[in-house]
């Protein structure tokens, strides 16, 4: 059987960690593993609805969004959570409370001017034009995982090897 895990994606808007994570979410359902994942998408505008942009609003995101992996992955599941999480003293509580069996940090590496010429919903352009204040890589900041389990370098790797890259590290850590 599967091993409860909470695989947590790290990185910029636009860096592509939710592709990634739909991707290997999608090779996990085929290995008949039962996951759910986790993103602004769907926690934004529900649970934490009440929170913006700020450096305590994220902090409070990822606070929540990190008992909730707990409560999911004791349920049994493998959870994926695609957030920002721009701070390493989140990122390193969420690691405690899963505990260092469970979880799973992947940097998804991407450089700012990558991630800002991608641009998908022009929310850079709005930050650059001050439309939009707290963007990070712009004027909020991003703290890069410096031990990260895995690094996904989207310079040199596509969506499809890093997804396979993570399933073949699953394997190797006996969760799948
Ligand atoms: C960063 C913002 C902002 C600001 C709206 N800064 O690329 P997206 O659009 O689809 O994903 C981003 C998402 C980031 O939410 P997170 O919950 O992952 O952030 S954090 O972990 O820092 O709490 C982006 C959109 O929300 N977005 N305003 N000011 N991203």
């Amino acid at each position: 059987g599967h091993q409860p895990a909470v695989l947590w994606f790290t990185g910029l808007s636009g860096s592509g960690k939710s592709t990634i994570a739909n991707d290997v979410e999608r090779q996990l359902h085929a290995l008949g593993a039962h996951t759910y994942l986790l993103d602004g998408d769907n926690v934004r505008h529900g649970l934490n609805r009440d929170l913006g942009f700020t450096e305590a609003d994220r902090v409070e995101n990822i606070r929540r969004v990190t008992e909730v992996t707990r409560l999911m992955a004791d349920a049994g599941l493998i959870v994926l959570a695609s957030f920002i999480s721009p701070f390493e003293a989140e990122r390193h509580a969420a690691r405690e409370l899963i505990g260092d069996q469970q979880f799973v940090e992947i940097f998804v590496d991407t450089a700012l001017a990558v991630a800002e010429e991608r641009d998908p919903k022009g929310l850079y352009k709005k930050a650059r034009r001050g439309e939009l204040v707290n963007f990070t890589g712009i004027d909020s900041p991003y703290e890069p995982p410096q031990h990260p389990d895995i690094h996904i370098d989207t310079s040199v790797t596509t969506t499809e090897d890093a997804a396979i890259a993570i399933i073949d590290y699953l394997r190797a850590r006996g969760t799948i």
